[in-house]
């Protein structure tokens, strides 16, 4: 039980309003609209599951004004049982970041991405996050495009100086993504690239691991495993993907690869005697699923993978392991990842005066037909907007 209270997750901001595909958007009526209804969604989310006591923010999306809403923000964060998470700058949507961000070979755009990131090491000082997440859109769609070595120390000179303007217990995290948008050398592609651009700006840096950032071969726990080795794995994004980064539920098309991810985490804590420090955060956004609904599957899914994981007889593996005994060894795994933890998970949510069955209570407690009457015509006006 202690180590769900130990698993919080943290729910994304962008994860409650309404978003499209690049080929259309279909409005939810009862879709976030605002920042304060944001943090309202994600605080519902929490009041029936109990574990995810923080919201990420998009500084351009969520600040729309920048600094100035903060106070406002942290106060609707509070009123909603929640604190704001980490901190994400957008240097992927203005036109100038058309050739992009950091790693522009025109020195005025880098400089413009730099302070916008300044800027949001403000409002994660002002907010009191400890993480800056960083993902950048930045690369090249064709050969011959740009110089990869040029961008690459372009991106050294960016974070060295983001660094630099971290302080207290503020950390800053370096996503990687193989490709989209860019399609022939994304500058941040890998976990090596983004292991290398961490550790050369300082300690405050390491890697985020965003689960649907990987080529399906990838065996992704053993990066986690390799980044827990060496101190570098800063936290998650966490979502599902069939063929790329797809942002599906979490655990929805392979809940087995979820469980040997946190399997490498808890094996790690077993062997060290204390959790690594990670934050944990989903980066879903949904189109076809309710917002709401699907942030409650999600962290729901995390906590019974985490649960599971932490079920592995380790002492009987680090025999097996030294011993080759192969079978015995999965099986170790296969029993754990089989084993029925609802009873427990139910025990959890008792003890911490949680309803049983969360889906069961937000549906019950009519909180999705009060939104959707009270944001539908906003919604619907966005969909005229884009259309
Ligand atoms: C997109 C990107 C990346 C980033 C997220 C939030 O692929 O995962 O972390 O948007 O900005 O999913
Ligand atoms: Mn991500
Ligand atoms: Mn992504």
């Amino acid at each position: 039980m202690r180590v769900l209270d130990a698993f919080a997750i943290e729910l994304p901001s962008w994860g409650f309003a309404n978003t499209g595909t690049r080929f259309g958007k279909f409005i939810q009526a009862g879709a976030a609209t605002t920042t304060a209804e944001k943090l309202a969604d994600a605080g519902e989310v929490h009041r029936v599951t109990g574990c995810c006591p923080s919201v990420a923010v998009h500084v351009l999306w969520d600040f729309p004004n920048g600094a100035a809403a903060v106070d406002t923000v942290k106060a609707d964060a509070a009123r909603n049982g929640v604190a704001i998470g980490a901190i994400n700058p957008n240097v992927f949507q203005d036109q100038c970041y058309k050739h992009g961000s950091l790693g522009n070979p025109d020195p005025e755009v880098r400089r413009a991405a730099l302070s916008h990131i300044l800027d949001s090491i403000e409002i994660q000082r002002r907010t009191g996050s400890r993480d800056l997440s960083l993902w950048f859109a930045d690369g090249t769609n064709f050969p011959g495009s740009g110089s990869v070595r040029a961008r690459k120390n372009w991106f050294r000179e960016g974070l060295a100086a983001v660094h630099a303007a971290l302080s207290g217990d503020q950390r800053m995290l370096v996503e990687y993504k193989p490709f989209e948008p860019a399609f022939y050398a994304t500058d941040i592609a890998d976990w090596g690239m983004s292991y290398i651009l961490s550790k050369s700006v300082g300690s405050r840096a390491k890697v985020l691991v965003d689960t649907g950032h990987h080529y399906q071969a990838q065996n992704i726990e053993q990066i986690v495993a390799w980044l827990l080795d060496e101190d570098m794995l800063g936290g998650f994004h966490f979502n599902d993907r069939r063929y790329a980064d797809d942002d599906l539920t979490l655990g929805s098309i392979d809940p087995y690869q979820v469980f040997r991810i946190f399997h490498e985490i808890c094996y790690f804590t077993w062997e060290k005697g204390q959790a690594p420090d990670i934050a944990y955060m989903v980066d879903q956004s949904h189109n076809l699923k309710n917002k709401i609904e699907e942030m409650i599957q999600t962290a729901l899914t995390a906590q019974e993978l985490f649960l599971k994981a932490a079920l592995v007889d380790h002492p009987a593996l680090a025999e097996h392991q030294k011993k080759t005994n192969l079978i015995d060894a999965e099986e170790c795994l296969k029993r754990a990842f089989f084993a029925d933890v609802q009873p427990v998970l139910v025990e959890w949510r008792k003890s911490h005066g949680l309803p049983a069955d969360p889906m069961a209570a937000f549906r019950e407690s009519g909180y999705l037909s009060r939104v959707e009457k009270e944001r539908a015509e906003r919604n619907r006006q966005s969909v005229a907007s884009y259309a």
